[in-house]
């Protein structure tokens, strides 16, 4: 096969910075703090560091609201800060990716501040629309139309200054940018460059997949079906358009072509693990390396979407998975993650947290199934530590705009939700589950800020983190800290893990996960493969067929690659046909 690129068995891991380190006791993450946690990584052995944005921001959007894309936010530090964080990353052998956020703009852009003025060059950098009294969006008739932002009320705000309405997938604090205008485009292109050039070593996209918009001939907006929140769902109109491959290959060929080791993944909101993730990811279309495809964490929103959770049921975590696994089975490359800043922390989400025990063992059992896929795998930070949701229970300990205004537009609004209801929807899914502190050590606010700081962190840290925190787990050899390393490592050692292919064994068994990597040896008759197999439950559960097959025999306990449980239980537990609960095997046939 050819070779693989150099991501292809490297390990990303996730930094928020705002909840990563403060070191200047404001309470908040920063750059400094970074820095002093490198050596942390480098221990866990993790190739490239993710940072969530750190440019200047107003920070409505915790900094997925840029101001000025080439100065860091003071909040974080300062450039010095940044190139000391590369400098000191390069040298571990780490590679830093920085989060590209161009589908929009903070409204404090000077961009948009420029394009208030029709008159202005920048008047058609921004998607405006005119305003008919009477009309606002979500009246009868609106204009422009009924699209409702994701972070609650609609997709369109008046400006009085222009006497225009402009569009806002997210806050109304972060206008769309007109990627149909090739001057936005460039300006984007040469920013990128411009970091290129200072060292970085990539992007992560965020919503890239948004930036061509579904147009009438004449540039017209449709509108959609109405919803039982007031609005028309904005998602059908500005996801994969159809100049989303045009402006990613001009994007490859503007900033990319010639540029070696870097990496590029972008946000698919809305691609589906099927053709399109393929196409987009397919190295010969010269425009991502991959993908995040959000469909196997999207298995668990009820009717009411993602605030009314129901039950995941592992089958249809086999179906997604797989159907991203397919997509790129002979061209393209996944991601793999469970985590991130805007998802609930899944060892509290699908795993079990009633007893500090299951809590280990469920999050060694999905971190062993998530990094044995085909793909590069992505850690969240905490994540390696098990660090569960937040637990709030009052909306006043949620930070995050998106839940507290939708918390106010389905109960107080809409009224389709009650309070109740709602606060348990926030507890399962709101995006601060992942925000709180990183756990460092079990001082009061958990090494994160200084006990004796001037102020507080920026939002409460998990009481928990007296005995879930990095300073114990580094101690520990069974820790999920620990087996997160020996997991990086086997990708690290192991080319059927990095470069095998998938396939999915008993696709219907409610309980166990299992699949099979394998890899051609020299002589194609030969094949070398790795059987993994994973109880997703609490309870012991019986090897399902397609894997007792092709463990028939005797079960030697060396050929036991990784186990959650030691090799000798893990060998028992083949031998008997029967795995204990949350137990995760990967075996040598
Ligand atoms: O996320 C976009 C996205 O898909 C999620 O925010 C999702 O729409 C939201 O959680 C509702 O379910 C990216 C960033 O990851 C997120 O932090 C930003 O808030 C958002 O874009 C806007 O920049
Ligand atoms: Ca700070």
């Amino acid at each position: 096969a050819d070779p693989n690129p150099w991501w292809a068995n490297s390990v990303v891991y996730q930094i928020y910075p705002r909840s990563f380190q403060d070191t200047n006791g404001d309470g908040i993450g920063d750059l400094k703090g970074i820095t002093s946690r490198l050596d942390y990584l480098a221990r866990l052995g993790v190739d490239v560091i993710w940072l969530s944005p750190v440019y200047k921001s107003p920070q409505d959007d915790n900094g997925y609201d840029i101001a000025d894309y080439r100065q860091i936010d003071p909040m974080f530090g300062t450039m010095d800060d940044m190139d000391e964080l590369l400098a000191t990353a390069h040298r571990l052998g780490m590679k830093v990716v920085m989060d590209l956020v161009v589908n929009h703009t903070s409204d404090e852009h000077p961009w948009f501040q420029a394009s208030r003025d029709a008159n202005d060059p920048h008047a058609d950098w921004y998607w405006w629309r005119p305003a008919k009294p009477g009309h606002e969006p979500g009246t009868p008739g609106a204009e422009p139309n009924h699209w409702g932002s994701y972070f609650g009320g609609s997709a369109w705000q008046y400006d009085a200054k222009r006497g225009e309405y402009y569009l806002h997938q997210f806050s109304k604090k972060q206008p769309d940018l007109n990627w149909e205008n090739p001057e936005v485009r460039h300006a984007v292109y040469d920013m990128m460059n411009w970091w290129m050039d200072r060292g970085i070593d990539g992007f992560r996209m965020d919503v890239i997949t948004l930036i061509s918009k579904h147009l009438g001939p004449n540039g017209e907006m449709e509108d959609g079906e109405i919803g039982p929140e007031g609005y028309s769902n904005v998602y059908w109109f500005c996801e994969d358009g159809p100049r989303l491959d045009e402006f990613l290959q001009e994007m490859h060929r503007e900033v990319f072509d010639g540029r070696e080791g870097y990496l590029t993944v972008g946000e698919g909101t809305g691609i589906d693990g099927g053709p399109r993730d393929e196409f987009i990811t397919d190295p010969r279309n010269r425009e991502l390396d991959m993908l995040f495809v959000f469909t196997h964490l999207d298995i668990d929103h009820g009717e009411g979407g993602k605030w009314t959770p129901k039950p995941m049921r592992l089958t249809d975590l086999k179906r997604t998975m797989a159907a991203q696994q397919n997509a790129v089975a002979s061209h393209g490359w996944a991601s793999i993650f469970l985590d991130n800043h805007d998802q609930p922390r899944v060892v509290s989400r699908w795993g079990d947290t009633t007893t500090d025990e299951l809590r280990v063992k469920s999050a060694k059992a999905l971190a062993l199934l998530a990094h044995l896929h085909r793909g590069t795998p992505y850690i969240y930070q905490g994540e390696e530590l098990g660090m569960t949701n937040a637990g709030f229970t009052r909306l006043d300990q949620y930070r995050d705009l998106e839940s507290i205004n939708m918390y106010h537009q389905r109960v107080d609004e809409a009224k389709v939700e009650s309070a109740e209801d709602m606060m348990a929807g926030l507890a399962a899914q709101s995006r601060d589950n992942a925000r709180t502190p990183m756990q460092w050590d079990s001082t009061p606010y958990a090494g994160f800020t200084a006990a004796d700081a001037p102020a507080k962190p920026w939002i409460e840290v998990n009481p928990n983190h007296t005995t879930i925190n990095a300073e114990d787990e580094v101690a520990d050899p069974d820790s999920v800290f620990a087996f997160y390393q020996r997991l990086i490592e086997l990708r690290h050692t192991n080319p059927i893990v990095a470069a095998g292919d998938w396939k999915l064994l008993d696709p219907d068994d409610e309980q166990v996960y299992d699949f099979l990597r394998s890899l051609p040896e020299e002589n194609p008759e030969e094949r070398r493969s790795l059987l993994v197999i994973v109880n997703c439950g609490s309870t012991s559960a019986h090897i399902p067929h397609d894997a007792a097959e092709l463990i028939h025999g005797a079960v030697d306990a060396s050929r036991i690659v990784l186990s959650t449980t030691d090799p000798d239980m893990a060998a028992a537990s083949l031998l008997l046909g029967k795995l204990s609960p949350w137990e995760g095997i990967v075996y040598q046939l």
